[in-house]
């Protein structure tokens, strides 16, 4: 079994910037402090390259207060890097940031070009498959337009329903490994992960959900203690970063970065 869902060689990610405070969020529960939110980031960024990967920081991009979330805007994997179509009209034009620096590294690019819609929040790679969540931001036509994207690669795909009121299919889930997912119960009870092992994030910490397995480590939002625990006991080696200012944009642990290791 290879694992190349969850070994990288690289990372990408960007600053949020003083109009990181405009962020779209289902409620609003204020605005993010930019100051505590850096320090957050640059925490993120640190776990990030103490696995030992490379970790391209990108300035913020005016005018796009959800910029930061950079991993809604492609899919990387190791045949290539597809860029993706937010379904959020005010994140549309944040491709147009990422394609160069993606190109920089992967040379040729591909792109969702629609008329569908698609964010990489939706998408999680695993080693046997990609699940692609249908949402508030992903259609029907982008999955299908995806999924044609990257059937020469030999990847299937399979569309999975993300539950009414969450944002994105991986609010609710991440990856720990080959074989398993952290999930919350209301995602896990659709049957979308049979045939893997699910931990369950534990009752009231369901915004554990979004962490992600990064090289050695599980990358989680700080505040968890019941799931972090679970994941202890499973033998995963957890590291904690504080996230409460891009909670209050809906944004967590796999948000900020677009996580791959190009082709040599
Ligand atoms: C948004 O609503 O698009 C941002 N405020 C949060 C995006 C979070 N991204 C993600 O879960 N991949």
């Amino acid at each position: 079994m290879t694992e190349r869902s969850f070994r990288f060689t690289h990372a990408v990610t960007r600053r949020p910037g003083p109009d990181v405070v405009s962020g779209l969020r289902a409620v609003d529960t204020g605005a993010p402090d930019l100051d505590r939110f850096l320090g957050h980031h640059a925490a993120y960024v640190a776990a990030l390259r103490a696995t030992g990967a490379e970790v391209v920081e990108l300035d913020p991009l005016d005018g796009f207060p959800d910029a930061v979330f950079v991993e809604d805007t492609a899919l990387c994997l190791p045949e290539g890097a597809i860029i993706m179509r937010p379904g959020a009209p005010s994140r549309l034009g944040e491709t147009e940031g990422m394609t160069p620096v993606l190109e920089r590294i992967y040379g040729e690019v591909r792109r969702v070009a629609g008329p569908g819609f698609i964010e990489g929040g939706d998408i999680l790679t695993t080693e046997r498959e990609i699940l692609v969540g249908r949402s508030a931001r992903t259609d029907a036509d982008g999955i299908a337009e995806l999924a044609g994207i990257v059937a020469d690669w030999g990847y299937r795909l399979r569309e999975v329903t993300v539950p009414a009121g969450v944002l994105h299919f991986k609010t609710d889930c991440s990856l720990l490994d080959a074989e398993t997912i952290l999930a919350t119960e209301r995602l896990a009870a659709s049957g979308c992960f049979d045939g893997y092992r699910v931990i369950h994030t534990a009752e009231g910490e369901e915004a554990a959900a979004n962490a992600i397995r990064f090289n050695n480590v599980v990358i989680m939002a700080a505040g968890f203690p019941r799931t972090r625990e679970a994941l202890d006991a499973a033998g995963y080696a957890t590291v904690e970063i504080g996230n409460a200012e891009a909670a209050k944009l809906d944004g967590g642990m796999s948000c900020l970065s677009l996580r791959f290791t190009p082709p040599a």
